[in-house]
């Protein structure tokens, strides 16, 4: 059997999946396949993501891309203990829920406010955009706040993948985003808890953002 392999540098949508791995306490091989030169784009890397994205997965043989659903694979295959995979079917729907909403209702802004903020040349940011995509993750982050102001945790009592596939998506707001958490208690509380953790401290430093 050979070493799981994680591809895509730490600075890259491959921290969700770096982190994770760490929290199943997985050995494995992290291949520096960056985003922005020409490794993501090789004729064998695409055989691996014919997107030429990272992250991708190799899990002796079995390959697969796409961050979270990356995640759900390895929590459901090696979270033995069931901490982060829950046993129960419809806390196992919830971490599904989570992930998909986080995919489709925050993502795409989140990513508008941290290009036009930060990642971007000054001459190339569009204050505009990010403001207004700061706007529309209002909704959004209200209803994280509320289901967080319960328990601190989305489902049930304690951190489970769901926490981290949403956590590890909204990873950079404060870091690189500069995102207001302000009117948002709960999920300033529960962000700062999550990136806290010891497996996501693991996940090395960022050398270049995004
Ligand atoms: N939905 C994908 C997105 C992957 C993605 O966009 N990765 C970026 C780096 S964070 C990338 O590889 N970009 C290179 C490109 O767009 O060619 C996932 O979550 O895995």
């Amino acid at each position: 059997m050979s070493k799981l392999k994680i591809y895509g540098i730490p600075g890259s949508r491959a921290a969700r999946v770096l982190w994770c791995a760490n929290e199943l306490g997985l050995d494995y091989e992290n291949i520096a396949i960056h985003f922005a030169d020409q490794t993501s784009k090789t004729p064998d890397y695409l055989k691996v993501n014919p997107m030429g994205k990272v992250p991708a997965l190799d899990d002796d043989g079995f390959q697969m891309t796409e961050s979270l659903a990356i995640n759900c694979y390895l929590a459901q295959k090696y979270d033995r203990q069931h901490q982060l995979w829950p046993t129960a079917l419809e806390a196992q729907a919830k971490v599904l829920q989570w992930t998909l909403w986080v995919a489709t209702e925050c993502e795409r802004p989140y990513i508008v406010v941290l290009r036009n903020r930060a990642f971007f040349p000054p001459e190339k940011r569009d204050p505009k955009a990010a403001d207004e995509a700061e706007a529309e993750l209002q909704r959004p982050f209200k209803v994280l706040d509320a289901a967080l102001a319960k328990d601190g945790y989305l489902i049930g009592q304690s951190f489970t993948l769901a926490d981290l596939n949403v956590a590890a998506v909204l990873a950079w707001a404060l870091t690189h985003g500069r995102f207001n958490f302000g009117p948002f208690p709960h999920l300033a509380k529960w962000h700062a808890a999550c990136l806290a953790r010891p497996a996501y401290r693991k996940v090395p430093p960022r050398a270049k953002p995004l």
